[in-house]
């Protein structure tokens, strides 16, 4: 087996990976992750016992266990590009020997929650409702520099999207990936659930408009009308398409729950965001602990 230089896979003198400063040691099975840093003790606040605290950069990791079960909840800061170190970094965590620099010969599969916040692109899904994501719809690239198949109904999907709204390849490539199923099941309660695109840009990208004009003045309501069969886009945000489609290229079961924030049809936010996230947050520990 082929060993994995130093310029590659960076640990330091901890023997901790790069970024997120953890050992393989100080990581748990079942990962959440938060864009927000402070949104990290938010969860481990909730947790009986909390064994490992670390930080670096926008990476913040508690690891601690409710009842029998650990988790480690991650912040990733905002946007796909984290999404590309925190994700490659979680798999080297469990997947690389940090000794001998290999690819482990049995490979592990972390369940991965996001418990996010979004931008709502339906009338019916109003701020401070749930959305938990069937699939993510990448407009952000990150994706495009690995090898993602996709498989026939995703083909006919994403052509169907191109068409609809009419991203040429200046702007975009767009791709896709599921939600883990095993994952998804127990999020029905509670959440709607449907397609959420990823973003590589809270503004342009979004479609909201400042003081700079953007080329697709007509997205949101595009995104909205979108229909393939009987799947809808239900909300945009910025790090679901990239978690979805690493997880599936490394074998890891993944799911992206948002707390909606916005609404971008009815033009209104959130009066009390904070407490929306809180019940989110709660809500998910309860099925993830009891799961
Ligand atoms: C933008 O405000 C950020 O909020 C959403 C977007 O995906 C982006 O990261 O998620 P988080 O609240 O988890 O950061
Ligand atoms: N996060 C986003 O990316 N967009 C929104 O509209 C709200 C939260």
């Amino acid at each position: 087996m082929q060993r994995i230089a130093e310029s590659e896979l960076i640990i330091n003198p901890r023997g901790a990976v790069y970024h997120l400063d953890v050992r393989p040691e100080e990581l748990a099975q079942t990962i959440i992750t938060v864009g927000d840093p402070d949104r990290v003790s938010a969860v481990s606040k909730y947790f009986d016992e909390v064994e490992v605290k670390r930080q670096h950069r926008e990476f913040i990791t508690h690891t601690g266990r409710i009842g029998q079960k650990r988790f480690s909840v991650v912040s990733t800061g905002i946007g796909p590009d984290n999404i590309d170190i925190v994700l490659n970094e979680l798999d080297a965590l469990v997947n690389i020997d940090f000794q001998t620099r290999q690819i482990k010969e049995t490979l592990s599969s972390l369940d991965i929650v996001r418990i996010g916040t979004s931008g709502s692109l339906q009338e019916d899904i109003p701020v401070d409702s749930y959305v938990a994501s069937t699939h993510g719809l990448g407009l952000d690239n990150l994706l495009n520099f690995y090898r993602l198949d996709h498989n026939e109904q995703e083909r006919q999907l994403l052509q169907s999207f191109i068409t609809h709204t009419q991203l040429n390849a200046q702007i975009t490539n767009p791709y896709i990936s599921l939600a883990g199923a095993s994952l998804l099941k127990n999020f029905v309660d509670g959440f709607h659930q449907g397609i959420t695109v990823t973003c590589p840009g809270f503004y342009g990208p979004q479609g909201r408009v400042l003081r700079l004009g953007v080329k697709n003045p007509d997205l949101i309501n595009q995104l909205t009308d979108f229909r393939f069969g009987q799947h809808r886009i239900t909300n945009f945000e910025m790090e679901t398409s990239a978690i979805y489609g690493l997880g599936k290229l490394l074998g890891h079961h993944c799911l992206s729950l948002s707390a909606i924030v916005a609404n971008r049809v009815a033009k209104e936010f959130s009066k009390d965001s904070a407490k929306t996230i809180d019940a989110l947050i709660q809500k998910t520990l309860s099925i993830l602990s009891s799961n």
